[in-house]
């Protein structure tokens, strides 16, 4: 098990924390998201078959790259 931070510039209020929590947590592999939305920072859990990459792809395509 693994987790990540990432800065997430584009995240502006509660709105985007909830889109981006549904959708990391649709990935097979991802247990737990958290996030600070005046920091703008998400916090992933996750374990294979998720890893990093697919994770910032993910924030890629629904347009909330992380930094
Ligand atoms: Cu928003």
């Amino acid at each position: 098990m693994d987790t990540i931070s990432l800065k997430i510039p584009n995240i502006s209020c509660g709105h985007c924390i909830h889109t981006i929590k549904m959708e990391l947590m649709e990935m097979e592999g991802v247990t737990e998201v958290t996030a600070d939305l005046a920091a703008k920072q998400v916090n992933v859990v996750y374990s294979p078959p998720a890893n990093e990459e697919m994770i910032k792809n993910l924030l890629k395509e629904i347009n909330y790259p992380a930094e």
